[in-house]
């Protein structure tokens, strides 16, 4: 198959690229990388050489011969390759800049404050327990979501911006998903949750959940 992606089923930023990919209706093949088991396999010498930064995801795409990282670009790639169904990022370019904002405000704002690098650095080197390093997605995640919301206010329709989806809920809802994960109630975010379940009723979105993956423990 021509794309590959590498990742994992519990990872943020590959189930990014998952929802991009099926957006677009695109088949792939998917290899996990298990991020915790024997200290993690992004930490591997064969994954090392596809992704120096030891983190997921990578796509491969065997048609161009290209290995693409960070969820962002890729997302982006697939949306210039592939603007077939329809486009993740508005072609006017306010409303282009508007919308990768939001984006960054959960995948550069949020996401990698709580990492999982980040969470065991706070544990070998702080000595958090898991309790608090749960504490610390939530707050993170509360904080960064408050200003979400009180956006979303100005531009949110059926979707972060109207009625079509965009980058911006394909970085909120797995952000979403993890912060529930550790224990945030996002009900107290009435937009966000309304745009979290109205895009988690769309196929592309069920069909990339964590719990759908072929490697994830149930
Ligand atoms: N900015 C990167 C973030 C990638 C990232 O942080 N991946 C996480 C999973 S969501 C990871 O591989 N973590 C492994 C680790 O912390 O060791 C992207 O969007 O691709």
């Amino acid at each position: 198959m021509a794309l590959k992606l590498y990742g994992y089923w519990r990872s943020s930023a590959t189930y990014r690229v998952r929802i991009a990919l099926n957006l677009k209706q695109l088949d792939y093949d998917y290899i996990p990388v298990h991020l915790v088991k024997e200290g993690g396999e992004q930490h591997s010498e064969s994954y090392r050489h596809l992704n120096p930064a030891q983190l997921v995801p990578t796509l491969v795409d065997d048609d161009e011969d290209i290995i693409l990282h960070q969820s962002m670009s890729i997302v982006e790639y697939l949306d210039e390759k592939y603007p077939q169904p329809h486009q993740l990022l508005p072609v006017h370019p306010v409303k282009r800049a508007r919308v990768r904002a939001l984006a960054q405000d959960l995948a550069c704002d949020i996401q990698p404050l709580n990492n999982l690098r980040v969470l065991q650095t706070l544990t070998h080197r702080f000595g958090a327990d898991e309790n608090e390093q749960a504490q610390w997605v939530r707050d993170w995640s509360q904080r960064g979501f408050t200003a979400i919301e009180q956006r979303l206010h100005t531009q949110a329709g059926q979707f972060c911006f109207n009625f079509e989806v965009s980058l911006a809920d394909i970085c909120l809802v797995p952000q979403v998903y993890n912060a529930r994960r550790f224990g945030l109630d996002i009900d107290s975010f009435p937009l966000i949750s309304k745009i979290y379940s109205n895009c988690n009723a769309l196929e592309a979105f069920a069909n990339a959940k964590p719990e759908n993956q072929p490697d994830a423990v149930q």
